[in-house]
């Protein structure tokens, strides 16, 4: 997989690389035997399409490998729902008032299952990121007032997981942290 997109990268780039070379050197003689507005014209219109037919199939082959379509086809195990606001991540099992916003603490979350986290933010745009125990970023998504984003995960490895904020929402954005546990 990786090789068949760094061929994909290399054609694309040498297309680029050929495309570019040909609109430079044919718009340089046009001006030596200084031709009229057509021909450059002509060639911008060109360099236009073949860029975008480029960039076209540089975002089919790659947009469908992003991870908004992870487990698509799956059901989820458990639901969680979150709430972020300044500054904490409320996570319930259940759908969270947002009157009186209360959720759960000291959560575990199942091995090798589907996790729907379903993310909101009651107040401001947030971010809702989940860090494993070596601190790497391992799922995202924003946290948005009005909005539900559906994150759908599999933990792998058991422990702690810690959630952050990667959204900058105000003066206590640094503090704003939660964590559950897989196991
Ligand atoms: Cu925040």
């Amino acid at each position: 997989m990786q090789h068949s997109i760094l061929w994909l990268f290399l054609i694309l780039a040498g297309a680029s690389i050929i495309v570019f070379t040909y609109v430079y050197l044919s718009s340089k003689k046009a001006n030596q035997s200084d031709q009229g507005m057509n021909q450059p014209l002509k060639k911008r219109f060109w360099f236009l399409l073949i860029l975008f037919v480029i960039l076209g199939i540089f975002a089919s082959v790659t947009i469908p490998k992003s991870p908004y379509y992870l487990f698509a086809d799956e059901t989820p195990a458990r639901v969680l729902h979150v709430a972020a606001m300044q500054y904490a991540f409320i996570l319930s099992n259940d759908a969270i008032n947002p009157e009186s916003p209360q959720g759960e603490t000291d959560l575990v979350l199942p091995l090798n299952e589907l996790i729907e986290f379903r993310v909101t933010s009651l107040d401001v745009n947030h971010g809702f990121a989940i860090y494993d125990a070596n601190n790497q970023l391992i799922a995202q998504t924003q946290a948005m007032p009005g909005y539900v984003n559906r994150l759908r995960w599999k933990f792998t490895s058991p422990g702690k997981y810690n959630i952050l904020c990667l959204e900058f929402c105000g003066m206590d954005h640094q503090g704003m942290r939660s964590s559950f546990t897989v196991k």
